[in-house]
């Protein structure tokens, strides 16, 4: 028993307000900007660690906004760490769980921030406290949303070229369906049939519509649909799922290791979207990939488009995954016109470098942070993108 266990000194909870490189459009919005919420955790031995949470377009994508996440964390979760021993991750988690009801993107952040923190005070990367990397990089496609067919294509042979990404997913959903397949055609027919496509509906259609979409998407040789219909209808996505030969991906459906047991059960998905703020954290996540194994659903490494620190985080996770057929979309940090850490992470021949240093291996820019920040003081800090 640890005869000196290391409290809180302080606990953060900031909004940063970062642009994107262009205009990102979802079936339910369109991004200019990104919001991270970063919280910043200093215990008693002087170790700061540091967590994220995003979301997308406020309350566009989900039930909990950046305001709302850093309520939650100011307001309820603050006080629970109080007197705790921080070392103690999952025990706090588990004191945070027993008070503190959903709010899984606030749990994900402190969890992402006590576990950076604990790897500094161990020596170990993140990765290493999660068991062990089997994994030195990940797979990261790219998302094609600019809302103009030939503007994706020239962006993805750039792409290409450049060796970042591979493989593409294409945001649908947000205009009649004959627009959206011809999009996905013309996409298709720039690329040419060896490039790997896959879509995201965002819930967008009703089941007759998906039924009508799916064949045709299916006959455009596209490799994998994601979330086409309403999460909470997990019979109507499994009737798709049985339906057609393409792999239908959960994502919005499926947050935690009990939907991917329930979804796993109905038969509802061939692969989950699993995204550590979803899933309210890192073991959370590590959690419904072992019953998505136990289920024979694939595992995808999924994204909220979180910044730099969230993306390392989920590499962490994604890394020690044991299985991970379907690679990982973490390139929230390139959709970002800059950033607030001192070394963006590095992507390299189609993937993602996992850090190897105690931690995240991430560190904030403090001068970024400063001008980045919402409530920031004063613009007069000098930043270069
Ligand atoms: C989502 O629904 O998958 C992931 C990539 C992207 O462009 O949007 C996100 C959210
Ligand atoms: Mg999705």
């Amino acid at each position: 028993m640890n005869t000196h266990p290391i409290t809180l000194h302080s606990i953060e909870a900031i909004l940063v307000d970062l642009p994107t490189i262009r205009a990102h459009k979802l079936a339910m919005t369109t991004m200019n900007q990104q919001t991270l919420v970063i919280v910043r955790i200093t215990s008693s031995d002087g170790i700061t660690g540091i967590g994220e949470a995003t979301t997308i377009g406020g309350l566009a994508y989900g039930d909990q906004s950046p305001e709302s996440i850093k309520s939650a964390i100011d307001v309820y979760i603050a006080p629970l760490l109080a007197g705790q021993d921080l070392g103690a991750v999952n025990r706090v988690m588990q004191r945070i769980g027993a008070s503190v009801q959903g709010n899984s993107f606030a749990k994900s952040a402190v969890e992402t921030a006590l576990l950076d923190a604990q790897g500094q005070r161990l020596g170990l990367p993140v990765h290493a406290l999660l068991g062990g990397a089997v994994r030195d990089a990940l797979p990261v496609l790219w998302t094609l949303a600019s809302g103009n067919a030939s503007r994706d294509v020239d962006e993805a042979l750039a792409l290409i070229e450049a060796r970042r990404h591979q493989v593409f997913k294409l945001k649908i959903g947000s205009h009649p369906l004959a627009e959206d397949i011809a999009h996905v055609q013309a996409i298709r027919r720039g690329l040419g049939n060896d490039i790997t496509l896959t879509v995201d509906v965002n819930q967008a259609w009703d089941e007759p519509t998906a039924v009508r979409g799916i064949a045709a998407l299916e006959a455009a040789g596209v490799a994998l649909i994601e979330q086409p219909i309403d999460r909470r209808n997990r019979r109507a996505l499994a009737r798709l799922a049985a339906r057609f030969d393409v792999p239908i991906m959960a994502d919005e459906a499926v947050h935690d290791a009990i939907d991917a047991f329930h979804l796993g059960a109905n038969s509802a998905a061939d692969v989950y979207a699993l995204k550590i703020s979803q899933a309210g954290g890192l073991w959370p996540t590590l959690r419904a990939a072992a019953v998505a194994d136990a289920c024979g659903v694939g595992v995808y490494g999924g994204t909220l488009l979180e910044g730099s620190v969230g993306s390392i985080a989920a590499a962490h996770v994604f890394a020690a995954c044991p299985t991970l057929a379907w690679g990982t979309e973490l390139f929230g940090p390139l959709l970002l016109k800059d950033d607030i850490v001192v070394q963006r992470p590095e992507f390299r021949d189609f993937e993602l470098q996992l850090p190897q240093s105690p931690g995240l291996g991430v560190q904030i820019d403090a001068d970024k942070l400063a001008f980045y920040r919402r409530d920031r003081k004063s613009q007069s800090v000098a930043v270069t993108a």
